[in-house]
């Protein structure tokens, strides 16, 4: 397709509840948003997963906004006429940026499907109608209110808790809600808090039969982690770790991961985070999509990732309600711990271009 036009907005959604993580406390989530136009006048949507701060990864929204359009976007324009798939090809000389490359290219895949009239669930080769939801559960206050939240996750029907973690919020927290829901599954998300020290501390958590503990460790920490897997029974899955196939391979060789969170702005987008679905189907390694508080156009192709056969483990794939009061999109709400996958051409979805617009804070045309 030729490449028109790209439409580069920052939102502002409030969260309904303080979301609280052993790297800081959201409120509110900042969104970039890239629609591009082509030559047909085929509009295709997405959002860039970074945050308003390098606190999770080094991207963040101003940074991805201004490595779009200095580098990313003029790179792709250097050719006439461009496929989703070369959009990897082509952004590859500019290092790391992976959050805003697979904005442009789900974008662009968005749009180039809905000319194709085929769903991003047939492109990837989604299996499921309906996939399974897990809801990631912030750092509370005190151990009742704990409990309340978690409390309102379950009645709500969601099929699995993540719990997250940080010294001093770790044992207690999971024996809690251990003690209430025996048998839900359960898993935790330390997000790189704890240092290679701390193998006691964590196989103390072995007791509590918890699906996977989630990053323990420095992002580039994959001999800790192999060495932390070697002391610690519950098995250790990477995500900050995993930034492309070949980091997947490595960790995998290494033994520094036995489960893997998927995230596709983490990774640069949809199409190589097939590639790492398809490797960890090829070595019988659990997958699971991670989440990064989309609204509704993140999340519609989040869904889809999720219905590929590989992914075995319920996602931080939540309904809308989870973080927003109004989504940017007509809300993805769970019925009876399932969400359903999008089917209509594209990321199969749209968003309200009126509520867009109440919410925008900088908007440009390039
Ligand atoms: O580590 O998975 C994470 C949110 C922001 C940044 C990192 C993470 C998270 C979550 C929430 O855990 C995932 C979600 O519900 O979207
Ligand atoms: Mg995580």
């Amino acid at each position: 397709m030729k490449l028109q036009e790209f439409e580069l907005r920052t939102i502002h959604l409030p969260l309904v509840r303080p979301f609280r993580t052993s790297f800081g406390t959201q409120t509110s989530r900042e969104v970039l948003m890239v629609k591009v136009t082509n030559e047909n006048g085929t509009v295709g949507w997405a959002e860039c997963v970074a945050m308003s701060e390098p606190l999770y990864s080094p991207e963040y929204v101003i940074g991805c906004l201004d490595l779009m359009k200095r580098f990313l976007i003029p790179a792709l324009r250097e050719k006439s006429s461009i496929a989703a798939e070369d959009v990897p090809v082509l952004l590859k000389p500019f290092l790391g940026g992976q959050m805003a490359k697979a904005a442009l290219e789900t974008a662009i895949l968005d749009a180039q499907l809905r000319d194709q009239n085929i769903s991003l669930a047939k492109y990837l080769g989604a299996t499921k109608s309906k996939v399974e939801c897990g809801v990631s559960v912030g750092i509370a206050n005190d151990l009742a209110a704990l409990v309340e939240e978690v409390k309102s996750y379950v009645d709500a029907g969601y099929r699995r808790i993540k719990l997250k973690i940080e010294p001093g919020w770790d044992y207690e927290a999971v024996k809690t809600i251990r003690q209430i829901y025996p048998d839900i599954p359960l898993q935790v998300d330390a997000n790189q808090a704890y240092s290679r020290s701390d193998g006691k501390l964590l196989a103390n958590l072995d007791e509590f039969n918890l699906l996977l503990i989630e990053q323990p460790l420095d992002e580039h920490d994959i001999l800790g982690h192999a060495m932390l897997a070697k002391e610690v029974k519950t098995p250790i899955c990477l995500d900050e770790s995993i930034i492309s196939l070949q980091s997947a391979q490595d960790a995998l060789a290494l033994e520094a991961t036995t489960v893997i969170n998927i995230k596709p702005g983490r990774v640069g987008g949809y199409i190589e985070s097939k590639k790492i679905h398809d490797l960890c189907v090829d070595k019988k390694i659990p997958v699971w999509c991670g989440g990064m508080l989309e609204t509704g156009i993140g999340r519609a192709a989040n869904l889809v990732l999720a219905a590929l056969p590989g992914f075995t483990l319920p996602g931080d794939t939540s309904a809308s309600s989870r973080y927003f009061k109004q989504d940017v999109t007509t809300p993805f709400v769970m019925e009876d711990g399932y969400l359903t996958v999008p089917t209509g051409p594209g990321i199969g979805v749209e968003p309200d271009l009126d509520f867009l617009e109440e919410i925008t804070t900088t908007k440009e045309l390039i």
